[in-house]
């Protein structure tokens, strides 16, 4: 270890003061230091080494978790840069760790930008890890190591301090790039074990969005004796690849996705088309690899882009044109621009208007170019004829929403009839809680505050809505009083400031028929009504695992981990029911563990869950056999829906 360096000048301080900056409000850098945020400076690693590979330098990435809780992350690109920055009199390699907003992300050459939360560099990282060590290998292997520690004398937490300056071991090597290991600091953290599918998922999408590049990722956190866990990415069809993937267990219209790419005023657009059976979109859209589910100016020029040329491509093989974009399948577009504004309620949205036009004049130029294309002229048949089909399923959908309206009291009055309503008039204060069995239901009736709490019971599983169309779909009772319950419409109609809740929800068992329920709403939410999740209104309940008592003591445990330390605090002499349904609970243990809002934990769906139970849903429950037999090997159990939701008491 080089000698500590003990003087610090000017300069030095100044760029120290801002690390503590990070340490001192961690949200602002990384949104939260729950489970996102953790694996949020894991990513702003990950993120500079795809920035190298981007910029063609590097072919290979490497992510590892390790028992201790760090993780390291390695490229093969050039290595960062060695020599002493002019202005700083430091290294780049300490410039990219000590210095806020440093590194690859900015220089002007490339496309890998990222802006919002993301990018804000490897320095966040440095300041929230207990320690980093960093090697460069550029002919031989560079060395630097931080620490993240109280200083002894004044007690203030002292974030990413240096080591010493980088050192030249002089060790000869013939390996190129860079390698990161750091370990995220426990004080800063609430959790910071590191989520395997949370990280799997990220560089699958991230393997997808850097055509060939490839991504491997190590789990060493296995037992003694046993080998890693490893699963490697690279894919040479880039969102050619993506596409195929999102319509694994769907039957796609023609055996290749479509797709284009092309550079306009300095923004990179690049998208790929599937079209399919299925009547219903799922538009996957990115900035500089970000996902943008919130949509936002890239997502509204594609759509109109689309729209206008397929008109023009149905015009020119003598069909009707149809107004709405025809996009029945899976469809990523991916776009790389600067100084990208984020948007939006969980800041997923893009906010740059300068991005629309762009991206609607490469589309149309795009499915032009792919017209002329005589081996892909069946294909654009295929897909004017879906239009066709899909304009009959929407007329009749609307036909089937007036008939029920036309018979809309009666109608509405026994579908709803179901629904004990809540007697507040207040959309902002109000909640549906939709509970799984008629027992579990009647129980919810007895514990709810009528003044705010309204209960839908669901029979059984609501019908799947994967396998049906939107018309099949609005005849399942469960489904469609739901829709009247929330009061909102649904799909193109639905109309946020109709709202009747501003809280959606599910109580289900944690069984398997618990999960399954889950899914198939979310992925109901997911179709139908995507507003409502991105807007953060649906939530779900969390009941008890388990009750730890004795004589007059009673605790209740939502999970094993939290059963320790109940059962230390009931002390000796304690017993443990295990709940295994909502239905075995009196009226005021629910009230008290899931529904008061004093009292109770609920998880509140963001877009990724709901996607992940969607593309869950779609696997088990489409119609492709090989991919249901693929997707259960993969996933054991439905609990993947919890993947990596933060925990809230709201
Ligand atoms: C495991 C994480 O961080 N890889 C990186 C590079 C390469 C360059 C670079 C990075 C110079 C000083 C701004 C090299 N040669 N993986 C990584 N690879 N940063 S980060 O330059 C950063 C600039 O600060 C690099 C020529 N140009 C750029």
């Amino acid at each position: 270890m080089a000698e500590k360096q003990t003087h610090y000048n000017a300069e030095d301080i100044k760029i120290l003061e801002g690390l503590d900056a990070v340490r001192l409000r961690p949200g602002m850098y990384i949104g939260s230091t729950g489970v996102k945020g953790l694996h949020h400076i894991l990513w702003e690693i990950v993120d500079n080494a795809i920035d190298e590979a981007a910029s063609g330098f590097a072919t290979r990435i490497e992510v590892r978790l390790y028992k201790d809780g760090s993780a390291s992350v390695e490229d093969n690109g050039r290595g960062i840069p060695t020599d002493i920055h002019p202005k700083t009199g430091v290294s780049g390699v300490e410039v990219v760790f000590t210095q806020l907003h440093a590194g690859g992300k900015f220089d002007e050459h490339n496309y890998s930008f990222s802006g919002g939360l993301h990018g804000v560099g490897a320095s966040v990282t440095n300041a929230l890890s207990e320690w980093l060590r960093v090697e460069v290998y550029r002919g031989t292997v560079f060395k630097m190591s931080f620490r993240s520690y109280k200083d002894p004398k004044t007690g203030k937490m002292l974030s990413g301090i240096p080591d010493g300056h980088l050192e030249n071991t002089k060790q000869k090597t013939d390996k190129r790039g860079t390698f990161v290991h750091f370990k995220p600091d426990a004080s800063v953290f609430d959790n910071v074990a590191f989520n395997f599918e949370a990280v799997s998922k990220r560089l699958k999408e991230l393997a997808f969005l850097n055509k060939g590049l490839e991504i491997a990722l190590f789990d060493e956190r296995v037992p003694e004796g046993k080998s890693p866990v490893a699963v490697n990415y690279k894919f040479d069809g880039g969102l050619h690849d993506f596409a195929e993937y999102l319509n694994e267990g769907k039957t796609p219209l023609y055996q290749e996705p479509i797709g284009y790419k092309a550079e306009r005023d300095g923004i990179l657009i690049e998208f790929a088309i599937q079209h399919t059976t299925e009547f219903t979109e799922s538009l996957f859209s990115f900035v500089n690899n970000i996902p943008t589910p919130e949509g936002g100016y890239h997502e509204t020029g594609f759509r109109t882009g689309l729209t206008k040329s397929l008109n023009d491509v149905a015009r020119s093989l003598g069909a009707l044109k149809d107004k709405d974009p025809n996009l029945l399948g899976a469809a990523i577009l991916s776009v790389k621009m600067k100084n990208v504004q984020f948007e939006g309620q969980t800041k997923t949205k893009l906010g740059n208007p300068e991005a629309r036009v762009p991206v609607e004049s490469a589309t149309v130029e795009g499915i032009a170019k792919l017209f002329e294309d005589k081996k892909l002229r069946s294909v654009f048949e295929e897909i004017v004829k879906k239009a066709q089909g899909a304009a009959k399923v929407r007329i009749a959908a609307r036909q089937a929403k007036e008939v029920a309206r036309a018979k809309n009291s009666i109608d509405n009055l026994t579908l709803v009839g179901k629904l004990a309503s809540c007697t507040g008039k207040k959309p902002e204060l109000n909640e549906l809680f939709i509970v799984e069995g008629d027992s579990a239901g009647g129980t919810a009736k007895q514990a709810r505050m009528r003044q705010y709490q309204a209960i839908l019971p669901l029979r059984g599983k609501p019908l799947n809505v994967e396998k049906k169309r939107i018309d099949q779909v609005l005849a399942n009772e469960e489904i469609r009083t739901i829709i009247s319950a929330l009061g909102a419409g649904y799909g193109s109609d639905f109309n946020m400031d109709d709202l009747k809740f501003h809280k959606v929800i599910i109580l289900s068992d944690a069984d398997q028929d618990g999960m399954h329920i889950r899914c198939i709403l979310l992925t109901f939410f997911f179709r139908y009504m995507r507003e409502l999740i991105n807007n953060g209104n649906v939530y779900i309940g969390m009941p008890p695992l388990y009750k730890v008592y004795k004589k007059d003591v009673t605790e209740y445990a939502y999970d094993d981990t939290e059963l320790q330390k109940k059962i230390e605090i009931v002390g000796k002499g304690y017993q443990i029911q295990r709940y295994k349904g909502l239905g075995e609970m009196s009226a005021e243990q629910l009230w008290e563990t899931t529904m008061d809002p004093a009292r109770r934990n609920l998880i509140q769906v963001n877009i990724e869950d709901a996607a992940e139970a969607e593309q869950m849903v779609t696997a088990l429950m489409g119609d492709r056999v090989e991919a249901r037999k693929e997707f259960l090997a993969q996933n054991a159990n439905f609990n993947k829906v919890d993947t990596f939701i933060d925990r809230v008491n709201i």
